[in-house]
């Protein structure tokens, strides 16, 4: 069957407080996703497409064919040019506040890795990632479940640094249709992973196993496949999801290499969704400071949505100021904010 593509619609221009549309919004709101163009500059995305593409084995190369996608990530922060600019970027952050609806110091960020995909002919069984069993990402996201669909607790994204033309591997999603659309019955558990059900990734085998284990919910599975919409994507699209919508990653053209970064933000009071990575802080006591310095020149929503506390934080007074001065003040720190 051809896939129903989903296409990128335009955000809102750079002179525009708000980056998103109200029907961009009104998507993720109710859909689940919005699939969104031009909400970054060109520079920020060709600077980190080319850092990522030359650092990333080349497609069809010996050492390619040895990676197995995620374990091959980058992570925040990182040493590669436009990665922490991006991941910090404020019309990102001014997008993910339309969509939570809250201020931008209200976020937190919880997830940003940026990995190469390799097109394979070939899979590799239970755990291979090119044909993926459609899934949530709440599981290995956060201690709990995701809040009912109109309290929505985080925004996940991913931001393509390659073209769909080029090597396909668009993402599917299950547009939702409303609150007795069946495809989100709650809870939402139907899936390989959740309770006592083996986590599986390829989507035959996913199937298969699902088939055995939970026979009356089979069919129901393979509806959500039957009601797929792909991603239309080039350098710098974004696609918006949440945590509990239907989704998956279909298979690349084999030979080819996708570079995608996935970048999720929480709401602050949220402390059950993890942070996927190594604590921030551990960047730092390195020679070049480049941490250091990401910290001092940041601004104070950058600095927020690490968690550095905020003007007005009980954390602030005198003694602190000066201290946090003495150590950051060498790269430019002003602490006049938090005074
Ligand atoms: O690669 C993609 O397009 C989606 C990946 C995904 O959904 C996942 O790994 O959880
Ligand atoms: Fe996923």
């Amino acid at each position: 069957m051809k896939p129903s593509f989903i296409h990128p619609t335009a955000a809102n221009s750079s002179d525009d407080p708000s980056p998103l549309s109200t029907d961009q919004v009104a998507s993720w709101q109710t859909q689940g996703y919005t699939l969104v163009d031009g909400l970054f500059p060109a520079s920020v995305v060709n600077e980190l497409q080319t850092a990522a593409s030359a650092h990333f084995p080349a497609a069809g190369s010996e050492q390619a064919a040895s990676i197995r996608d995620f374990g091959s990530a980058v992570n925040f922060p990182s040493q590669l040019a436009g990665f922490n600019q991006l991941t910090l970027h404020p019309r990102l952050l001014g997008a993910v506040s339309q969509l939570l609806g809250c201020d931008v110091s209200g976020l937190r960020l919880s997830q940003s890795d940026l990995w190469p995909k390799y097109g394979r002919a070939s899979t590799d069984g239970h755990y291979d990632n090119q044909d993926q069993r459609i899934h949530v990402d709440y599981p290995n996201h956060t201690l709990v479940h995701p809040s009912p669909w109109s309290r929505p607790e985080a925004v996940e994204m991913i931001v393509y640094l390659s073209n769909v033309d080029e090597c396909g591997g668009s993402t599917a999603l299950v547009p939702r249709t409303g609150t007795d659309d069946p495809a989100y019955r709650w809870p939402i558990v139907d899936t390989p992973g959740v309770n006592d059900l083996r986590y599986i990734n390829d989507r035959t085998a996913a199937e298969e196993y699902f088939a055995a284990e939970r026979p009356h919910r089979a069919q129901w599975r393979q509806s959500l496949y039957e009601r797929e919409r792909w991603t239309h994507y080039s350098p710098g699209t974004v696609v918006f999801y949440r945590h509990d919508v239907w989704h998956r990653g279909t298979p690349l053209v084999p030979g080819t290499r996708r570079l995608a970064h996935n970048i999720t933000f929480r709401r602050a009071e949220c402390e059950w969704i993890s942070t996927l990575h190594t604590g921030w802080s551990w960047a730092m006591y390195r020679d070049d400071k480049f941490m250091e310095r990401l910290i001092a020149s940041a601004s104070l929503d950058q600095r927020a949505v690490l968690g550095f506390p905020q003007p007005g934080s009980s954390y602030w007074c005198d003694e602190t100021i000066e201290a946090v001065q003495a150590r950051y003040g060498a790269f430019g720190f002003d602490p006049t904010p938090y005074r």
